[in-house]
C-alpha cells in the first residue's frame, strides 16, 4: 500500500502547530520588548505577540516539509530522490493561493484596526489622522532635541523648561517632538515610543503611562558627530510627586525664561540663542 505521504505531513504538522503555537505565545510572547512601560508598550508586545503566533505554523510547516523530504525520499542506497510531484495538482494550488491570501488580508486587517485604535500618532505632524479617545485631556510636554541632547518644556506650567523628562502615572500624555537643527529622532524605549523630531515640525506622539518607572531615551536618527551620546533616561512618577516637582522646576529654571522665547509648537534655529 503506498504511503500517504500528504496526510502524513498534514497531520504532523497540525499536532506539532497545535502544541508548539500556544507555547511560543505564552513563553516567547511575553519576553518580547519593550514590556509594559505604558499602554502602547503594551500594545506592541500583544501585536508582536500575535504576529509571531500566525508565523509559528508557517515556520513549522516550512522546517517540517524539509524534513520530512530528506528523510523520506531516499533511493535504496541512500540518496536523496524526488518525492511524487505536486506541480500541477490543483488542490494545492487552491489551497496555497486561499491559505496565503486569508493569512495576509488578515493579518493587513488586524495591523489596520490596532494603528487607528491607539491613535498613537508619531508621525503625521500635528494633527494625526487617529487620535485616543480622552485626547482633548492629555497632557502637553514638548520634547525638542539639538545637537546632542534633549529638553522638555510643560506648557500647562508656564512654558518651563528643564533637562530631564519627567511624566505623571497613569495619565494620557501629548509630546510634541520637535527639532532645532538638524533631523533627530525621540524614542523612549520602555514607554514604547519613538518620533521623528524634524525642526519647524510640531510632531504629536501620544503615550499612557502606567505605573511609576525609569526609562531610557535615545535619538534614533543620526543627526551628527555626538549622535551615540544624544541619551537621557527619564521617570514616570506618582502625581502627588510630579505636581512637587514641576513646582521646583518652576522657581529653579524660572530666573532664565526670559532668557527663552515663549512657548512655541516649534522654533527656528537661532545660533545666538539657542543651539549648541
Ligand atoms: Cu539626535
Amino acid at each position: 500500500m503506498p504511503v500517504a505521504h500528504g496526510k502524513r505531513f498534514v497531520v504532523a504538522w497540525l499536532v506539532l502547530s497545535a502544541i508548539a503555537t500556544p507555547l511560543v505565545a505564552i513563553f516567547v510572547g511575553s519576553a518580547i520588548p519593550p514590556g509594559d512601560g505604558s499602554t502602547q508598550a503594551t500594545g506592541q508586545v500583544f501585536d508582536n505577540t500575535v504576529l509571531i503566533s500566525v508565523s509559528t505554523p508557517v515556520s513549522i510547516f516550512v522546517l517540517l516539509f524539509l524534513g520530512y523530504v530528506l528523510s523520506s525520499f531516499r533511493s535504496p542506497g541512500g540518496a536523496v530522490v524526488d518525492g511524487p510531484p505536486i506541480r500541477g495538482d490543483s488542490r494545492i494550488q487552491l489551497l496555497w493561493v486561499v491559505i496565503t491570501t486569508v493569512t495576509v488580508l488578515c493579518l493587513a486587517g488586524f495591523g489596520t484596526y490596532e494603528l487607528v485604535q491607539n491613535g498613537a500618532g508619531g508621525g503625521q505632524g500635528p494633527d494625526p489622522a487617529f487620535q485616543p479617545a480622552a485626547y482633548k485631556q492629555a497632557l502637553d510636554v514638548q520634547v525638542i532635541a539639538q545637537q546632542w541632547e534633549f529638553t522638555y518644556r510643560y506648557p500647562t506650567y508656564g512654558g518651563v523648561e528643564v533637562p530631564h523628562l519627567v511624566l505623571p502615572d497613569h495619565t494620557l500624555i501629548r509630546l510634541h517632538v520637535t527639532s532645532l537643527d538638524a533631523i533627530h529622532s525621540f524614542w523612549a524605549y520602555q514607554l514604547g515610543i519613538k518620533a521623528d523630531a524634524n525642526p519647524g515640525v510640531d510632531n504629536v506622539v501620544y503615550v499612557s503611562t502606567k505605573n511609576p518607572l525609569k526609562f531610557e531615551i535615545h535619538c534614533a536618527e543620526l543627526c551628527g558627530l555626538w549622535h551615540g551620546y544624544m541619551f537621557d533616561s527619564g521617570n514616570v512618577v506618582g502625581k502627588s510627586a510630579f505636581a512637587s516637582w514641576v513646582k521646583r522646576q518652576q522657581s529653579y529654571f524660572g530666573p532664565v525664561m526670559k532668557y527663552l522665547p515663549p512657548y512655541a509648537t516649534s522654533y527656528l534655529p537661532d545660533p545666538q540663542k539657542r543651539a549648541g
